[in-house]
């Protein structure tokens, strides 16, 4: 698809580099000049949010990595050439393993990094480093609508159906995801639907919506349950559905039963009557979705939340069905296949159990290694950062800015400094890299191949325009130098993506997540291939579940989950819900977008969104300086009035540094079942900043 435009020299057809609805998009131009345009991908036909228009200022920012860095003995890092900087890590990572053993060294990934970069992460840890302890920013994104997806139809896809299916919805339910800001040409395809929308905040989302729940923070399950119960009480459950498709209706109803309206109402704060009016809407629509965000997901509880919400769907016979389903909005440009191929603690390629023998043999056979010899697993990611300093003596981060996006950031921050070595491979100095011992500087979207998994399961191409700026390498490259000097045979470490990608497949092969059909010429054809797709001549799954869940039974299982509390609720010392999540302009950490001019001055500085009651009663004025404490920390942040804020809670973006880190107060409370931490609720109370006092 690359080619010439016919004068303005040449163009490739790729994706944007941010989130999961990865907008197809052209781009132009060479070196210091390259220009986008929107394509006419089904996703976005045609649109893109600002960070898509703005991407490409991301090639040239100012303080761009460009050489390997190494800190001295003064503590300053400083340039020295690759050699030097991958022999360093080789030496430094040799002697900590002979010391400590193979998992005193940790490998932390990202669901941006493409297909190939995130196969081979797991594969440089498991076989190159030999350690157990790999995770990666997924843990906190998607694990929660994860583990409660595998749990209920046998699989984990985002979207079991193309984002254009939505486009003919009547009605779609939104609990705890914002699109209109955090993936905006989303919302062509829901410009016909009523939308139910669940969210504390009245988002541009919820002003689009039916109706507007505005339950308080961490009650989303309750609510979820509220709503399970009107459908059976008010006799709109689809029996012939849950007869054939579905198994557990009684056991969860055991526990939805005591979740009257009038309950939910005095525990979530939303009204019965607008409880009913969403069932009636959901139940009445000849089509409709139930879709789930990090709102709903990113809690204590989340794995569970998100099973009450399946559960509804499931009631009302939506999952399966052309035209109507569940699904969970995918956040990270590759986090559905970021969360497939084994950068994850508990996983192998192919979307396998590491701890699945068949799974260990297969994979260990494509390796080329004993399957003994691959570890088991290991910590997620919270409890991997939580274990610096301690067992865990050395991390290589690829992908990820966790010293300011990890809950409790302060803590972790000081575990990544008690490492003996801390590794980050980046193109710009994030936090993270800032604390580095060694910095590897690589290439980014435009400046390299590969692929990647949109929010709807479809393999993507990621294509070049531009060679890598001199000085700057491939992850791939970077991986390939280090598995060599830590005695690996160079043969197994490819460094061209398409290589890559055909050992993928391999490894893939009969897994969940089947792509063994897909390759390169196929994308480079233009068909649209949405795993499963087990052979050559496959077409690709775009639905999943239309006439069986993928269960050894072919049914959906509804889960007996019941209503708990937030790890930590709101009391005297710190009266207020505080809640976090994201701006239009900004992305993930802000590691990108703080770096590109016009982003920057969209929203410059952290903020807090306060109800104007709630900022009067603690002294605070539109524009002032406040204090957001926890039981953590203390965030520092200007004051935005919002009258159409619940009065008892608080919201953060979670995309400044500095003192201005939302994740200073966040609670690193875990799910138990998906090992996500609680980044949508904690205690906070609101005060004037020391200095405007
Ligand atoms: N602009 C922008 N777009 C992005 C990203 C970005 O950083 N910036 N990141 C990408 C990624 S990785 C992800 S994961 C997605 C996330 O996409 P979303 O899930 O849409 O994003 P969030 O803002 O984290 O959370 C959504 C909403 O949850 C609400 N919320 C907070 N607490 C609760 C609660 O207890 N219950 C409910 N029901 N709602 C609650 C918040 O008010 C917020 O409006 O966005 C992707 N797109
Ligand atoms: N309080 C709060 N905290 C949150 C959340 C929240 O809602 N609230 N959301 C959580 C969620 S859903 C997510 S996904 C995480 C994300 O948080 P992070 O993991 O910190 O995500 P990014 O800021 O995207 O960091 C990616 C880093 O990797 C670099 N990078 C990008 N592509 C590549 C590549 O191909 N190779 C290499 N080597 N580097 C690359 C970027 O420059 C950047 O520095 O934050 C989580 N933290
Ligand atoms: S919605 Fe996501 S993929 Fe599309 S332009 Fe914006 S950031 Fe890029
Ligand atoms: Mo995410």
């Amino acid at each position: 698809m690359s080619g010439s435009d016919g004068g303005g020299g040449p163009e490739v057809a790729t994706h944007c580099p941010y989130c999961a609805l990865q907008c197809g998009t052209v781009l132009a131009g060479g070196p210091g000049a390259v220009a986008v345009r929107p394509s006419d991908f089904p996703v976005n036909r045609g649109g893109l949010c600002r960070k898509g228009w703005t991407a490409p200022a991301l090639l040239d920012v100012r303080d761009r990595l460009r050489e390997p860095l190494v800190r001295d003995a003064d503590g300053r890092l400083r340039p020295v050439d690759w050699a030097t900087a991958l022999d360093t890590v080789a030496e430094r990572l040799r002697r900590i393993r002979a010391e400590h053993g193979p998992d005193a060294v940790g490998v932390f990934g990202g669901g941006g990094l493409t297909n190939e970069k995130a196969y081979q992460l797991g594969k440089f840890a498991r076989v190159a480093l030999g350690t157990s302890q790999i995770d990666y920013n997924g843990r906190f994104c998607m694990s929660s609508a994860a583990a409660a997806g595998i749990a209920a139809f046998g699989v984990d896809r985002g979207l079991p159906f193309p984002v254009a299916d939505l486009g003919r919805a009547e009605v779609v339910l939104l609990a705890g995801a914002n699109p209109a800001e955090t993936m905006p040409p989303l919302m062509r395809h829901l410009e016909q639907a009523r939308l139910v929308v669940v969210d504390p905040r009245r988002t541009r989302t919820a002003e689009r919506a039916a109706v507007h729940l505005q339950p308080a923070p961490g009650t989303d399950l309750a609510l979820a349950l509220g709503l399970l119960h009107l459908a059976v009480v008010e006799g709109r459950t689809d029996s012939g559905y849950l007869a054939e498709r579905t198994t557990g209706l009684e056991d969860a109803w055991q526990l939805a039963a005591g979740w009257t309206p009038e309950r939910v109402e005095r525990l979530t704060g939303v009204p019965v009557a607008e409880q009913r009016e969403a069932v009636r809407l959901l139940a009445e629509a000849e089509r409709a979705y139930v879709l789930t965000g990090r709102g709903a997901e990113q809690h204590s509880k989340g794995a569970d939340t998100v099973a009450a919400f399946i559960n509804l769907a499931l009631a009302l016979g939506l999952p399966g069905r052309e035209g109507s389903g569940y699904g969970c909005l995918t956040g990270q440009g590759n986090g559905q296949g970021g969360r497939e191929h084994g950068q994850k603690a508990d996983q192998l390629p192919g979307y396998r159990s590491i701890t699945d023998p068949a799974a260990r043999a297969h994979v260990a056979g494509v390796w080329g290694v004993a399957p003994e010899s691959l570890p088991g697993p290991g910590r997620s990611a919270y409890e991997l950062l939580d274990a610096l300093g301690g067992d865990v003596r050395a991390l290589l981060v690829f992908g990820s800015n966790p010293a300011v996006s990890a809950p409790r950031a302060a803590h972790v921050t000081e575990r990544l400094a008690a490492l003996d070595l801390l590794v980050v491979a980046d193109f710009v100095p994030s936090e993270t890299a800032r604390l580095a011992d060694v910095v590897l500087p690589v290439t980014q979207w435009a400046e390299e191949e590969g692929t990647l998994t949109n929010l709807e399961g479809r393999v993507l191409r990621r294509r070049r325009l531009l060679g890598p700026p001199p000085g700057v390498r491939s992850d791939l490259e970077v991986l390939h130098g280090l598995a060599v000097r830590l005695g690996q045979d160079a043969e197994r470490w490819p460094t061209e993506p398409e290589r890559v990608f055909a050992e993928l497949r391999r490894a893939s092969r009969g897994g969940a997540a089947d792509y063994s059909g897909i390759d390169y010429r196929r994308l480079d054809a233009g068909e649209a291939l949405h795993w499963p797709c087990p052979e050559p001549g496959h077409p690709g799954t775009p639905r999943l579940f239309l006439d069986r869940f993928a269960h050894p039974d072919g049914r959906a299982r509804f889960a007996a989950v019941d209503h708990r509390d937030a790890a930590e609720l709101p009391g005297e010392r710190y009266p207020l819900f505080g809640t976090t999540g994201r701006v239009l302009a900004h992305y993930q950490s802000g590691a990108q977008t703080r770096r590109i001019a016009e982003l920057a001055a969209a929203v410059p500085e952290p903020y807090v969104e306060v109800h104007p009651d709630t900022a009067a009663r603690a002294g605070l004025a539109d524009g002032d300086l406040a204090e957001v404490g926890s039981e953590r920390g203390t965030v520092t942040a200007r004051v935005r009035l919002s009258g159409s804020l619940r009065t008892d809670t608080v919201f953060l973006p979670f995309h400044f540094p500095g003192a201005g880190r939302a994740n200073l107060v966040t609670n690193p409370a875990l799910d138990p079942r998906s090992r996500m931490p609680e980044f949508k609720v904690c205690a906070v109370r609101l005060s004037p900043a020391t200095e405007s006092r």
